[in-house]
């Protein structure tokens, strides 16, 4: 592919509800502009973007997919974003590159749940925005009433419409451009005189578009209100600036399916979106983000690594943008987070799949580069010498969990390698062997985010596993004090086994631990006139240590226990180390046992933001599942509840709150300490415990 010099790349994001279009509309843009000679559907699973397997099979997009469509002068880098927000990671990689965003919105069903969390991600990043009103087709298409749900979200924007449509529904057949004052029936190349019928509607929207373009050059204003006419290239320029300052968005009407007002979609990506240079990157010389880059290929090298994929066939790939400077096939640069030096292969530009090889990026594009083995995704690498550090985007912490289990003995040595390759592809995705249940823990977005994870470990790495919801990490521990004695005693026929200890147990606390001691387990020896020989002391701490481990109660792990051994007794010949061993875990046990022993389990802060029409049924709820309610806020128009509630109760909230919610709200977790179970609970995960044991 053809070098494009940063004042010609734009980079713009798509992003909108699942089934809104955008892997439609991106399909659309590439056939409009003959990359493609067939226009691919999502229906057949052929489109450019949704290219893996799963994406066909589901019909829908799980990863953004980075598609370069050239236009006139311009390379477009098109970042097809999936809707579904399980797939959040993905939708937050590509924000940190895009320049611009599209804000896809279907005209049956107007603003959605997905566009509201969006709206909210593009502000978050300040982003330059244009609404497409898709699928301007459909039967039920309602354009005005489409619009105004997009007002109710945009408070602080004006809406300028750009391309009216020209029909509705089985009539829609072109859009009527408000710069250009001409009609473009189909996808819009061609264009034609306004029907006459439109003449009025135009008249308003030309009026705002100009209003628009006035208010956003102050010497264009001045001259507006003086009454003068504005000439088409400086309601280009005034508009454009008002895009930028986020004051106005322009609105414009497609359908992508029937490739109807794709051109007036490129022209406005080309005229009314900053190219790179226009747009000011966090990044600094240090490693911290107090300062601002500029995209130019004069300035230093700066790269930033948004998104890396893995296959087994294809190798490893970084996805990256060049921020500042430019980049080469076939050098090296330094990985400033990982202080590694790293070879540049052969350089490319992706349109879906298909990787198109290029000598040379130029600021602000992007592209990727295979086998970078030291880089991660949110690394920034570049000139040795003059090192530039991006900050990488902030993931949210998972909401969802699953134990994995090999399905057979051969996917049991595949399974670990399998989770990492997978969670360095995905940052929403990560996994841990809990040792306090022996289990293998996935943790996620969602139960389709675990699903298609567990289909890409099949698919891609030949690792067939098995889920259920994981255990709760309960932990035992003890409330008063316990005193026993027990005697290990084996002297029929052959060596002779014989050890007998007394202790004393109690909860371990700020005055009974050892200032520099294990904020767990404090274990002494007070036994007076030899009555055990020291060199015993090793055996008795380990036989009490392995039920820390394998816990007294429920087979859990303790904590805070003070042990002090009292007295025991010795045999000069039989008593051996095992003999101790045992006695002292048999004492410990009975001593737990007198100790009034209690189960622990996990507390989580749980933070939930939901509309307020929501928050009488999610309180309601939260009562059920034990939770103290700790706070209650309203923060733009919605509610944020704050509360602490056991782990046990909301395993499944995920897909809890997205049914109380239908998918309004989102929430975060994350671990307290451990507290008591109640009484009345604590038997039945007691019973249940066991009964697994046996299981095992
Ligand atoms: N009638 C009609 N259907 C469309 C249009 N755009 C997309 N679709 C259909 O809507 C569904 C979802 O489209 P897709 O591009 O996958 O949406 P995405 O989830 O936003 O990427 C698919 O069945 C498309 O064929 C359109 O403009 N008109
Ligand atoms: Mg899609």
């Amino acid at each position: 592919m053809d070098e494009y010099a940063t004042d010609f790349i734009r980079n713009v994001v798509l992003v909108g509800h699942g089934g809104s279009g955008k892997t439609s509309l991106v399909e659309a843009m590439l056939h409009v502009t003959g990359a493609t000679t067939r226009l691919g559907r999502v229906d057949d699973g052929s489109t450019i973007a949704d290219f893996e397997d799963e994406e066909r099979n589901r019909q829908m997009s799980i990863s953004t997919a980075m598609v370069a469509c050239v236009y006139e002068d311009y390379k477009i880098n098109l970042l097809d974003t999936p809707g579904f927000t399980d797939f959040v990671g993905e939708v937050k990689s590509a924000l940190q590159v895009a320049d611009a965003a599209i804000i896809v919105v279907d005209a049956v069903a107007g603003i959605e749940v997905g566009t509201e969390l969006v709206w909210d991600y593009c502000n978050e990043h300040n982003l330059p925005r244009f609404i497409v009103i898709n699928k301007m087709d459909r039967d039920n298409a309602n354009y005005s009433r489409a619009l105004s749900s997009v007002q109710q979200l945009a408070s602080d924007k004006k809406l300028i419409p750009v391309a009216l449509p020209w029909g509705e529904k089985s009539d829609f057949k072109g859009i009527i451009g408000m710069l250009t004052q001409k009609a473009r029936p189909g996808s819009g190349g061609e264009t034609e005189d306004i029907p006459e019928d439109y003449e009025n509607t135009v008249t308003i929207a030309r009026t705002e578009l100009e209003e628009a373009a006035a208010e956003g050059d102050d010497e264009l204003l001045m001259r507006y209100l003086d009454g003068e006419t504005l000439s088409p290239d400086e309601i280009e320029h005034g508009f454009k600036q008002a895009v930028l300052s986020g004051s106005c968005a322009p609105v414009l009407v497609a359908s992508a399916t029937e490739s109807i007002g794709i051109v007036p979609l490129l022209l406005g990506i080309t005229r009314y979106l900053p190219s790179p240079t226009e747009n000011l990157y966090a990044g600094s010389d240090k490693d911290a983000d107090t300062d601002t880059v500029q995209a130019q290929d004069s300035g230093p090298q700066g790269i930033f690594a948004f998104k890396t994929t893995a296959d087994p066939f294809v190798g490893k790939l970084t996805y990256l943008k060049v921020m500042s400077g430019i980049l080469e096939s076939d050098t090296r640069i330094q990985n400033h987070t990982r202080k590694t030096e790293e070879r540049i292969g052969t350089l490319h530009v992706m349109r879906g799949k298909e990787q198109i090889p290029v000598k040379l990026l130029h600021s602000g594009d992007l592209g990727t580069i295979a086998k970078l083995s030291n880089t991660a995704t949110g690394d920034s690498l570049g000139d040795k010498n003059n090192p530039l550090y991006f900050r990488a985007a902030v993931y949210p912490g998972s909401l969802y969990a699953v134990a994995v289990r090999p399905r057979t003995q051969a996917d049991s040595t595949k399974m670990g390698p399998t989770l990492t390759r997978l969670s360095e592809e995905d940052p929403t995705l990560s996994w841990r062997n809990e040792p306090s249940t022996k289990q293998t823990i996935l943790e996620g977005m969602g139960d389709q985010h675990i699903d298609i994870a567990l289909k890409r470990a099949e698919q891609k790495f030949g690792t067939s596993l098995d889920i259920s919801t994981p255990k709760v990490p309960y932990r035992e521990s003890i409330t008063g004090s316990g005193d026993s004695q027990y005697r290990h005693k084996k002297q029929s026929g052959g060596a002779g086994q014989f050890g007998e200890v007394h202790m004393h147990i109690e909860p371990l606390t700020s005055a009974n631990m050892d200032s520099d001691g294990d904020e767990n387990f404090c274990f002494k020896n007070k036994v007076f006139g030899g009555a055990i020989s020291a060199n015993f002391m090793p055996a008795i701490e380990k036989g009490i240590r392995n039920v820390l481990t394998d816990g007294a109660v429920a087979g859990f792990p303790m904590e805070k226990i003070f042990v002090a051994i009292t007295d025991g007794k010795e045999h000069p010949v039989d008593s051996k180390p095992i003999a101790f061993e045992i006695a002292a875990r048999e004492a410990f046990k009975l001593a737990v046992s007198n100790a009034s022993p209690v189960l622990l389990e996990p507390i989580m802060l749980i933070d939930i933001t939901v509309p307020e029409s929501n928050m009488g049924d999610v309180m309601s709820d939260l009562n059920s599942r034990r939770a103290r309610v700790q706070g209650m806020d309203s923060i733009s128009g919605k509610s944020v509840v704050t509360a602490e509630v056991p782990l046990a109760e909301v395993q499944r909230y995920v897909t809890d709150l997205r049914s109380i919610t239908q998918g309004r709200g989102v929430f975060s977790l994350k671990y307290l300490r451990h507290e008591h179970v109640p009484s009345h609970l604590a038997q039945t995960v007691i019973d249940e415990a066991k009964s697994d044991s046996k299981d095992e």
